[in-house]
């Protein structure tokens, strides 16, 4: 930036900050907050006072050191007793003569909450954080921190808070080879090829991150696993990682590959419940535990999607789930194990069957077991009903895993807020035990009283410097951590705290930023999958339009197979008339859910195949509100980047520009997903678009022939290359 034009700008009052920007620094830039904002915080002194050496200790001491000299510009030093007035004390009670003679009422805050208070200790002012773990205390340092970040006045704090979910999990589908599935910010930030001789800084700065929103695990590989990690060369790799990550709290766990005592133990089998098995997966589990004292245990996908499962020996979840669990439970380690399990084999509609499967085995699992099941009943698609197994397993553990990464949404070019995606869901009411019975409630445990609770996230991080692929899609990585921390928080407070800890306190900024996020959920199911479409895209890649792809192996993994559009009408009858998912779902959703009337149009060609000429609330016919609906979408995205073009006064240059190209993207690919839909669909309506509504730039056939072979996330080399059209081809 010019010398010049950033002189006007001080001059107007706007903070710009004139070395550019990448996006590394995330939510924690701390940079130097304004004057004005300044003198709000002069209460705070320049110590930093604890008396604990612990690790984890330490990095709450260099992050309070770090953050308050960094936002409040002046020097800050940490010491071991108050020297004077506005010194921030932390610790516990066990490692602070000074917070345990405060007796703070720390009794309900867990092991891992934190109290943040402003205090008189021997005639100075202070601010206290404590916990009842030293861990607590690091999650309280970053809450004051962010109090300053966010500017809120900390003179009277008192703050008490603790997670509601026990295990808040990012989920890495990274491979041994460093490719991610699904994962669009790069390669993978795991440098296994360097491990276990030298973990890098990023991977401090990857756990102080996480720590930052109360993310206390991570699932360091891919689902669909491989049985090498669970070698000692390689869990030597693990435990310099779990080294790493210890004192900020994180532990890692592992996917434990069903088949390993074949293919890694010499055995014949890996039948649950033959004795030889059990055995090796028990001197498994104690081989990782001597290598990594706090592993945290096993995720397993099981009988899905090729992966190897006790159904391969004719045995059930829970005895594949027990096996591990057995093994595990002398350690303290828990076994998550997926409940996304589907099969072409069953004739039953894909979104029953995960819930038929599981439903009766209610009570069947070890006590340190919980079933991981995906927000929606489907695959993590822009818009679906919450799974039916929320509410429908009071006696098993269950936790919700959600997909950070963008699968369906675009990847990291499409700006899109999951924060409100994901409190639809947790907001939802399953009425399990009557009204009121949301699946946060069961989330967290507290409608069924469960002590095992857990909230995963499928990570978004890769190799990109500004690490998630987008500065956008930081917001997602933040937004997890937040509702796993607490799963009834609100989507809009985390966005505005996410904007102004990542971009600057600035009214006009702020409130165009969150407008934007919160918006954007909603645009990008309009010009993807409106009215309750769904799995829409194209194969493999799954990020452009494909609804007339009906010629992958799998029924189920076929568009045509969820939209079901023919000359009458369009969606999937999930009605008792029809495949009756909605008997899954509690009484009074069910009758709700069975009758078109009572069905929210958000939902509804989820739910029922409706007749084109079916009236909608807007007084439009179905089909003119589909193509409205995608029309919507587009210029919605037109309105996003015009809006966002109008912030670049208040950004860095870098960060403005990559959110400014990416949008322009996002444009060019709704009006992909717009005109490809149209052109779609009215080739099986055969009805007229509504008046105002453009026709597709091209025919279909052109649609149809687009493919992207070099999508990113796809794992495995392109299966068919074909060369794009000559024209104006869009590039995924
Ligand atoms: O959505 C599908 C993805 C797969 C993924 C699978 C799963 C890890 O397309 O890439 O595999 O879900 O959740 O297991």
């Amino acid at each position: 930036m010019k010398f010049l034009p950033l002189l006007a700008l001080c001059a107007l009052g706007l903070t710009v900050s004139a070395r550019a920007e990448d996006g590394y620094d995330l939510w924690l830039r701390y940079h130097p907050l304004e004057k004005a904002a300044q003198s709000q915080y002069t209460a705070i002194g320049a110590t930093v006072v604890s008396a604990s050496h612990s690790e984890t200790a330490n990095v709450t001491r260099d992050e309070l050191v770090r953050g308050l000299s960094g936002l409040l510009a002046k020097k800050v030093i940490a010491r071991e007793a108050i020297s004077g007035n506005g010194a921030v004390v932390f610790g516990t009670p066990e490692n602070s003569r000074i917070i345990a003679d405060l007796h703070l009422p720390l009794e309900k805050l867990g092991p891992e909450g934190y109290l943040i208070r402003a205090a008189v200790v021997k005639g100075k002012a202070v601010t206290v954080i404590a916990g009842n773990s030293d861990v607590g205390v690091l999650y309280g340092a970053f809450r004051f921190l962010k109090s300053i970040q966010t500017r809120v006045p900390v003179e009277h704090i008192d703050i008490a808070s603790a997670p509601k979910v026990k295990l808040r999990l990012l989920n890495h589908w990274d491979n041994l080879d460093a490719t991610v599935e699904r994962g669009y910010a790069g390669s993978s930030i795991f440098k296994w090829w360097e491990l276990p001789a030298h973990s890098s800084q990023r991977m401090i700065d990857y756990a102080r991150a996480n720590a930052s929103v109360g993310i206390n695990g991570t699932v360091l590989i891919n689902v669909n696993a491989s049985s090498l990690i669970l070698t000692p060369e390689w869990l030597r790799k693990v435990a310099r990682l779990a080294d790493t990550f210890r004192p900020y709290g994180i532990k890692v766990y592992l996917v434990a590959r069903f088949s390993a005592p074949i293919e890694i133990g010499g055995l014949k089998t890996a039948d649950p419940l033959d004795p030889g098995v059990r055995a090796w997966w028990k001197n498994k589990t104690d081989e990782i535990y001597q290598n990594i004292p706090d592993f945290g245990g096993f995720l397993v996908k099981a009988n899905s999607e090729g992966q190897p499962g006790p159904q391969d020996y004719g045995r059930g979840h829970a005895d594949g789930a027990n096996m591990f669990a057995e093994a595990l439970a002398p350690h303290g380690g828990i076994v998550m194990w997926r409940a996304f399990v589907y099969s072409q084999e069953v004739p039953v509609d894909r979104v029953k069957q995960a819930y038929d499967e599981f439903k009766p085995l209610d009570g069947k699992f070890r006590d340190n077991v919980i079933l991981q099941v995906k927000n929606g009943p489907l695959d993590f698609q822009p818009r679906e009903p919450f799974s039916p197994l929320f509410g429908a397993t009071p006696a098993t553990a269950m936790g919700m895993e959600v997909e950070i990464t963008k699968e369906y949404l675009g990847f990291n070019t499409h700006l899109v807020y999951l924060g409100t995606l994901w409190q639809e869901v947790l907001e939802s009411d399953t009425f399990a035990k009557g009204q009121n019975s949301t699946v946060a409630k069961v989330v967290d445990g507290s409608l069924f009283d469960k002590k095992l609770t857990l909230m995963a996230g499928v990570s978004n991080i890769g190799s990109d410097r500004n690490w998630c692929g987008s500065i956008f899609d930081q917001a997602n990585w933040y937004a997890f951590g937040r509702l796993a921390w607490d799963p009834e928080a609100r989507a809009s407070d985390i966005a505005a705290d996410w904007v102004k800890m990542t971009f600057t306190d600035n009214p006009v900024f702020d409130s165009a930023a969150v407008t934007l996020m919160l918006g954007s959920r909603e645009t990008a199911v309009n010009y993807m999958t409106p009215l309750g479409l769904t799995h829409q895209m194209g194969t493999s890649g799954h990020y452009g339009p494909g609804p007339w792809v009906d010629n992958v192996g799998r029924a189920d993994w076929n568009p045509v197979y969820y939209h079901r559009a023919d000359a009458q009408g369009i969606g999937f009858d999930r009605s008792p008339s029809g495949s009756n998912a909605v008997e899954q779902y509690a009484p009074p959703l069910r009758a709700a859910l069975s009758n078109v009337a009572t069905t929210p149009e958000n939902a509804l060609l989820w739910f029922h195949h409706v007749p084109w000429s079916q009236p909608m609330k807007s007084g439009r016919t179905l089909w003119d509100e589909l193509v409205t609906r995608y029309g919507q979408g587009l210029s919605e995205v037109q309105t996003m980047a015009a809006n966002w073009a109008k912030l670049k006064p208040y950004v860095d240059t870098e960060r403005f520009d990559i959110t400014a190209d990416y949008l322009r993207i996002q444009e060019r690919d709704a009006l992909l997903w717009r005109d490809a839909s149209v052109a779609y669909f009215s080739s099986i309506s055969h009805l007229p678009l509504p008046a105002g509504q453009k026709a597709p730039l091209h025919s279909l056939g052109y649609y149809e022939d687009l493919s992207f072979p070099y999508a990113p996330g796809q794992g495995a080399p392109a299966r068919k290359i074909k060369p794009p059209p000559v024209d104006d081809a869009p590039s995924p």
